[in-house]
């Protein structure tokens, strides 16, 4: 069995096997803490993506006419896979998109948890059965796959996110096609394997490597019933604008945020400042829970701006390889470019700026990766302005604002609201009226109190509101993208009412 596509390039896993496809175009992935090439991949064209659909759509049927066990099965296979080789999948998601070791693991953690829950839930499939008006008739409600899933893939989580997408669609009864981030085609390769060792039947899980075309491929093909997409709110917007438009059709899109952490004059400030520097600096911001707007109550806004500042400073920036390292490289020569224009538009706005370590002095930059994509903590302070764009448009890098608010939890939730976004925020403080009036009133998906706003679990549903996202690609609220409802009524009696 031949897992390459040829000696020196891995190619697409079409139909069970492993094809170059149809075009001629290579791209490597790279290791951004050092820049070397990692591999070289086959760049997926239109005609290879019609072919992945082609098959995903004659598999259709045949799979779902398995029981939710039998298909759960494959997964529970995977779900093997993934702890037994957790450290070695982990420093490769490391090498490949330069987040530190300990986070590298956490995302073959988190696609064990999915795949986990998804092979679960075979176990307990989802219904209702709702007491009909006439008591002679039964109701319920009765889930259907949809078809054929179109998954497009990030690079920030690249193994757990395409499970995130992926695993619940596949229990669901439905095929796939998936295209990874062109960043991280490595951990594409590796979990193409594992459908492949798996066994699953030939067609039901497809992936074809490469670009934005060939993922505009998948959205625009008649034969996908759902795309379920994780990325930036440009291409997110775009494609919920052309699937979601087409009757029948759905998109389920999840697109980062400006996440804001309110701190209140009644918050442990040993929780305010550790949630901030995680929320802020962990993954190097690249997190579409990040948070960039740190809204803080004048009474307690001098004692963490001090600490918050200190630890910013004394943040260890450097190989992701090492575990004693905080923060690893950025993902892309293209994105230190747009992390330093972001900073570059703070300042013109007016900030204070509090630490600077964008560019990272000789001696901080670790032996052998002067060609790494390296950033440091950037952190200002401004006064809070709605017509500000540094504090409404999303870095995506270790960049944070610190603003000071005077008055009620009211007031702070209007600054934090004041963003198009709508992803992910927290509340710090040990006052439960605030944090009762932080659920409710803040524009969010996914809240956290008195934790850093980072975490995410599978059994919740994970997305966003306003600019953030349209529906849930992730987790258990996936389940609605992925399947159909029919309402049943039967009648058990000779009478018909
Ligand atoms: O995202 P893209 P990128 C945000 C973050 C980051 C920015 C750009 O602000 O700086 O997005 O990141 C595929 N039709 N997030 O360039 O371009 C693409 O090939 C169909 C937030 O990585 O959206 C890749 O597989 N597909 C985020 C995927 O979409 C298309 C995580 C994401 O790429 C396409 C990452 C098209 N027209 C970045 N164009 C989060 N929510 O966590 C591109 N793609």
């Amino acid at each position: 069995m031949s897992q390459r596509a040829t000696d020196r390039e891995y190619g697409h896993y079409i139909d069970g096997e492993w094809t170059d496809g149809s075009g001629s175009d290579t791209f490597e992935s790279r290791n951004p803490a050092t820049g070397d090439s990692l591999a070289t991949f086959q760049r997926g064209t239109e005609s290879d993506v019609d072919e992945a659909l082609s098959a995903a759509d004659a598999a259709f049927e045949e799979w779902r006419e398995l029981s939710y066990i039998d298909r759960a099965e494959y997964l529970w296979d995977i779900y093997h896979e993934l702890r037994e080789r957790h450290d070695e999948l982990g420093e490769i998601v490391t090498k490949e998109c330069g987040k530190e070791i300990s986070e590298g693991k956490a995302d073959v953690t988190e696609a064990w948890h999915m795949v986990e829950w998804a092979a679960g839930n075979a176990r307990h499939p989802h219904g209702d059965v709702v007491p009909s008006e006439i008591p002679s008739k039964d109701a319920y409600m009765r889930r259907k796959p949809r078809g054929v899933i179109g998954c497009i893939t990030p690079w920030n989580f690249p193994v757990a996110i395409p499970f995130w997408h992926m695993a619940i669609a596949l229990v669901e009864g439905n095929t796939v096609v998936w295209k990874p981030a062109e960043q991280t085609p490595w951990c594409g390769q590796v979990i193409a394997e594992m459908f492949e060792d798996a066994g699953i039947p030939d067609g039901v899980f497809n992936m074809v490597q490469g670009f934005g075309d060939a993922g505009a491929a998948i959205t625009d093909d008649g034969r996908v019933d759902t795309v379920l997409f994780t990325g930036s709110a440009e291409v997110g917007h775009e494609i919920a604008g052309k699937v979601g438009g087409e009757p029948g059709k759905l998109a389920a899109c999840e697109m980062g945020g400006k996440n804001g952490i309110v701190i209140t004059e009644a918050a442990d400030m040993e929780i305010a400042v550790h949630s901030a520097v995680m929320s802020s600096f962990k993954t190097t911001g690249q997190r579409c829970v990040s948070s960039e707007r740190l809204i803080v109550h004048e009474e307690v806004y001098d004692e963490f701006k001090e600490r918050f500042v200190d630890v910013a400073e004394e943040i260890a920036v450097g190989d992701p390889l090492e575990e004693d390292t905080f923060m690893g490289p950025a993902i892309e020569a293209d994105h230190v470019e747009k992390i330093s224009k972001h900073n570059e538009l703070a300042r013109k706005e007016g900030a204070e700026v509090l630490v600077d370590r964008f560019e990272l002095g000789e001696e901080e930059i670790p032996d052998g990766h002067e060609d790494g994509h390296w950033v440091g903590p950037f952190v200002y302070e401004i006064d809070y302005d709605t017509d500000l764009r540094c504090l409404k448009e999303e870095c995506f890098g270790p960049h944070v604002a610190l603003l000071e608010y005077s008055g009620d939890i009211e007031r702070a939730v209007e600054i934090h609201n004041d963003t198009p976004y709508g992803l992910a925020g927290a509340v710090i403080s040990e006052d439960y009226r605030q944090l009762n009036y932080f659920r409710d009133r803040a524009d969010l998906g996914l809240a956290y109190a008195n934790l850093p706003c980072i975490g995410a679990e599978v059994q919740l549903p994970f997305g966003g509101v306003k600019k953030s996202g349209n529906g849930y690609p992730s987790a258990r609220e996936a389940i609605e993208a992925v399947t159909e409802r029919t309402a049943w009524t039967m009648n058990n009696s000779k009478e018909i009412r």
